[in-house]
């Protein structure tokens, strides 16, 4: 059952001990008519990632996923997973973490040239007819204090990085910077690159139209990447991209 969270966001907040996933509730929220509203869990028992991949999500964790209603076209709804990037860095980075933002959609923590682990993830999904946005849920999941050994091999966690946080602090934060970014949309590329670690990265992009090798050298202003290939620039939306790794 949701109980009061008790914290001053700008979000009504609905808070579960356990849920199956945040998003999923948070669609039924939507589809109900919501706004505003932020479902939070301490775990989740069914966490879904992109393309139905797994995502794990246990006690200690911050999973949060938050409906809106905006007035944008389908095409700039990938600028709400740049922003909830850009916050979860900014909150991480205040926690003491060394984060940075890979491209569509992950929070990591560098390693060295091309190896990193993920520190969270983030899974947009969104309701409309052509042309409109009906309403929009940003699925919010970040490592929070959970031990390294209870998460994916290739994962990190604030805990294991520079040990735990208030997670009540730690969500206003991050909730607040979220609201900021999705309230002015202009300014969310622009902040989203000085956090990037892909900008300037050669990377390699599995898409459903083949591999494209390239470095990354911007986002447009709808978030998609720009990569430049030894054949020209090719521009690759979120949405096509299922995997990508610097090479
Ligand atoms: C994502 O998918 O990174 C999006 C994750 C979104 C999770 C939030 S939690 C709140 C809300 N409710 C949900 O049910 N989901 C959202 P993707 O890019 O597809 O990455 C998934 C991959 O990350 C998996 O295949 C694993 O390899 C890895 N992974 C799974 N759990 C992880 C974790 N806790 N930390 C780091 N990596 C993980």
């Amino acid at each position: 059952p949701a109980v009061e969270y008790g914290l001053d966001a700008p979000f009504t907040i609905e808070y579960h001990d356990s849920v199956g996933s945040t998003n999923d509730r948070a669609r039924d929220l939507a589809s109900e008519g919501a706004a505003d509203v932020a479902v939070l869990a301490d775990e989740q028992t069914g966490g879904r990632g992109r393309l139905e991949r797994e995502w794990s999500a246990p006690s200690g964790g911050v999973w949060v996923s938050v409906v809106s209603r905006p007035a944008i076209a389908p095409a700039r709804a990938p600028l709400y997973t740049l922003a909830a990037s850009v916050a979860i860095t900014q909150a991480a980075r205040e926690a003491g973490v060394d984060a940075r933002i890979k491209w569509p959609n992950d929070v990591v923590v560098p390693i060295d040239g091309t190896d990193y682990r993920k520190l969270a993830g983030i899974l947009t999904e969104m309701e409309g007819e052509t042309g409109r946005v009906e309403w929009l849920t940003v699925g919010i999941g970040v490592n929070a204090n959970i031990d390294a050994d209870a998460l994916p091999e290739t994962a990190t966690s604030i805990r294991a990085e520079s040990g735990d946080v208030d997670r009540r602090v730690f969500v206003q934060r991050l909730l607040e910077g979220f609201d900021r970014y999705r309230s002015d949309l202009d300014s969310v590329v622009p902040a989203w690159r000085e956090h990037a670690l892909t900008l300037g990265q050669r990377v390699r992009i599995d898409r459903p139209a083949g591999d494209l090798v390239g470095e990354a050298i911007d986002v447009t202003d709808s978030g998609a990447l720009v990569v430049e290939t030894d054949d020209g620039r090719e521009t690759v939306s979120a949405g096509d991209c299922e995997h990508l790794r610097p090479v």
